[in-house]
Parts: C-alpha cells; structure tokens; sequence
C-alpha cells in the first residue's frame, strides 16, 4: 500500500470509529464493495450477500477457540434447508455395501470432540498484487472450533472400500451454476479426499461446533472436518460419499481451489490438500496507531497443517531484523497457537511495518516473497502490517 492510500486509510479508520476491526475499509474499496453492510452481521464482516460470504475480525482474536458467531462462514451457493428427520447420508460406488444413513445412524457409532483450524485457501487474498478476482479476504476466514462428530473411517469401514478405490467424494447439498469459470450446469459443491487421508483418525463427519449442533451457515445437520487441510476439503450439508477407483476431476477439485505444480518441467494443476505454515498479526491491525515510546504487545496466532509450528518471529521494521516471539499455552495438534512478542515501540514517530514468520517441525518456513504458482491461493507468505507510531 502506498503513504496515501496508508493515511487515507488511518484517518479514515478514524472517523470510523466503531467499525475499526475492519482494518482496509477506506484503503480498499473493492473489498468494501463486495456487498452487503458491514454492520449488518454483528461479529462478521460481510463480503457478499447472498451467497453470504462473512469474515471474522481477526484483530478480535482473544482465544484459541473461535466462537462459532465470530467463525467466518464460506458458501458457493445458497444454504440448503435441510430436515434432520428427513437427511440421509447416502454412502455409495467402489463399497461392498452402499448405505443409506439417517442422523440416529450416525449417532449410534462412536463419536469424538476435537478442535482443528479451518483456514479458506483464499484467505489474505487482498494482499496479492495485481488484486485478483474471488473473494477479497483480509485475516478474517480462518478460525479454530471444537468438532464433533464420528471418524468417516468409521463409515467407510461399514460399507467396506472395494479394492483399487483411491479416494472419497464428498457432495455437499447446496447447488447452483457458477459463471466463472462457466460450470457445466447446475452442480454441487463437491471434493475429494484420498483414502489415505479419509482414513486418518481426525477426518470427522461432525454434528456439532463449539458444542452445539452445527449452525445452517456451518453446515447442518452434517459437515465434514478434515483438520490440517484448507477449508475447501471440510464439505458442508453433506449428502453423498462415493468412493471411486480414479481421481475426482470434479468442478472444486481442478479449476477450483487447485494450483500449479511443476512436474517434469511442465506446470501442472493439483487439488489443494495441506494448509502452508502460516502466522498472522492480529495486533497491532492494519492502520493501527501505535503509542510512541510505550512497551506494546504484539499478539496473533500461527499454525501448520498437519505439523506443529515450532517457532514464531516478529519484526517491527518491514524484515531487516527479527525476534523470536513467545509461543502461549501448549501445542494442539491441528490446531492454530496463539503468541505474543512485547515490542518497545521507538520514540520517533512515523510509519513502521510488523511482520511474523512461521517455522514447524517439518522445517518449513514462511516465504518472504509470493509465489505465483498458487495462482489466488494459499496465501502463506510473510504478510506486511503497516501502523503510525504517533
Ligand atoms: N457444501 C459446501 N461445503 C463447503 C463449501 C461450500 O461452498 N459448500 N465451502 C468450502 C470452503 S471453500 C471453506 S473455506 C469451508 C468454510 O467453512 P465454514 O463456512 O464453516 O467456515 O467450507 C467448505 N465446505
Ligand atoms: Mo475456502
């Protein structure tokens, strides 16, 4: 962002006054005008109306769990009315026994609670320059719930996978045509897992959030959670399982929510799977004006797919220098870890820009610089949070 874009932000944010967790509202007008009033959802940020497409106030982050009033809510379509006495869970393809599951079903085998990070492989999509199409996320479509519900491999055991089956689809109820690109018809929302990762033990077909029955925005009666992979894998309104014998190549598996993989030289699309390391400044905010001379405590969350992060750096002066930020509480598996770094804010006023930098147990390393293989996705790259000391 440029100085004047930066101060018409500030003061604007100013005048703003209660609406102020929404960090890029003067500076970034095609995000504002994606639709809606803001105000309109208490808690969310409304970034299309109808399908509603909310963000959370990440600068609000004050815990590991997010309430479920507070989780950002992604939807293709409209959400469908499902009757809980009426859904059924059909479970079909490469299986020895196809099934047909009501909710009581379902509850009968052995659930479990968990609480895992969904994160939208859009998320931070406003930073990337040029400003793409999609949905122009700031912080706020991540959130960290408590999941309940049972194992899929707790179904997919029932029906028995055929030999040679590779992966699950999972068909969301919600439908409609997307236009760009052109969908062939109507469809519905749609992804795979490979059995591999179907199997694993924290892939939940969950009922509740945050210890109540999922919401309609989240999914109801039935959504699947699959912790450590970008949210586009965790399919709300679930209807269908099929287990099939070749890789989906459905809508949201290959034009959607995939990215460029160099194979052999050649750029190829692959679905996305596994979150990137990431950590995000929640304070200070955007266009925050930070006290002069006073200690201030620089507080957010990181996480790392299906790893741990291990460490969090901070730096206040845009990257040349950086120091390790304190990691709170204890590590969760799939699940973001809030820190915090106490910066002594200089004397001299003036624009400063803070930055936090992500490393897990696998090695990895949040990139100073985008990579534009990912296409408008997985948005993992150190992201720059410019402030006033005044
Ligand atoms: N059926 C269905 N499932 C879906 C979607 C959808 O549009 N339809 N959106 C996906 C995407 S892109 C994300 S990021 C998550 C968001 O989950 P949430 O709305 O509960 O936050 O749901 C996923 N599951
Ligand atoms: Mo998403």
């Amino acid at each position: 962002m440029d100085r004047l874009r930066m101060s018409e932000a500030m003061s604007r944010r100013g005048f703003l006054g209660a609406a102020a967790a929404l960090p890029f509202v003067g500076a970034l007008p095609a995000a504002a005008d994606q639709g809606g009033s803001a105000s309109s959802v208490p808690g969310l940020i409304v970034r299309q109306k109808s399908p509603d497409n909310l963000e959370g106030a990440f600068p609000s982050l004050d815990g590991t769990i997010t309430p479920t009033e507070r989780f950002f809510v992604r939807s293709h379509f409209a959400v469908p009315q499902l009757d809980a006495r009426t859904w059924r869970l059909r479970v079909e393809g490469a299986v020895k026994q196809p099934l047909e599951l009501s909710l009581d079903d379902l509850e009968k085998l052995a659930a479990k609670t968990l609480p895992a990070t969904l994160e939208c492989a859009g998320n931070g999509r406003v930073f990337l320059t040029p400003r793409p199409s999609g949905l122009l996320w700031e912080l706020g479509a991540v959130g960290s719930a408590e999941w309940t519900g049972l194992p899929l491999a707790s179904v997919l055991d029932k029906a028995g996978v055929a030999d040679g089956a590779v992966e699950v689809v999972l068909e969301g109820a919600d439908v409609g045509t997307v236009a760009d690109p052109a969908s062939p018809g109507p469809i519905h929302y749609a992804r795979s897992l490979p059995l591999e990762k179907a199997r694993k033990p924290e892939v939940l077909l969950a009922t509740q959030m945050n210890g109540k029955p999922l919401t309609p925005a989240h999914g109801y009666p039935v959504r699947a959670v699959v912790p450590g992979w970008y949210g586009m894998a965790s399919v709300k309104w679930l209807m269908r399982l099929l287990v099939v014998d070749k890789p989906f190549q459905g809508f949201y598996q290959t034009l959607d929510y995939s990215v460029w993989k160099r194979e052999n030289g050649l750029p190829v699309l692959v679905p996305l799977t596994e979150m990137e390391v990431k950590s995000q400044v929640a304070r200070p905010s955007l266009g925050e004006v930070v006290p002069a001379g006073k200690p201030y405590r620089v507080f957010g969350a990181a996480w790392s797919g299906e790893s741990e992060v291990t460490k969090v750096e901070v730096s206040t002066d845009g990257g040349k220098s950086w120091s390790e930020a304190t990691l709170l509480g204890k590590s969760i598996p799939f699940t973001w870890r809030l820190w915090e770094h106490s910066w002594k804010v200089p004397e001299k006023g003036g624009a400063y820009t803070v930055m936090a930098r992500a490393t897990d147990r696998s090695g990895r390393v949040q990139p100073m610089q985008r990579d534009s293989d990912r296409r408008t996705y997985m948005i993992s790259h150190v992201l720059p949070i410019e402030v006033e000391v005044r």
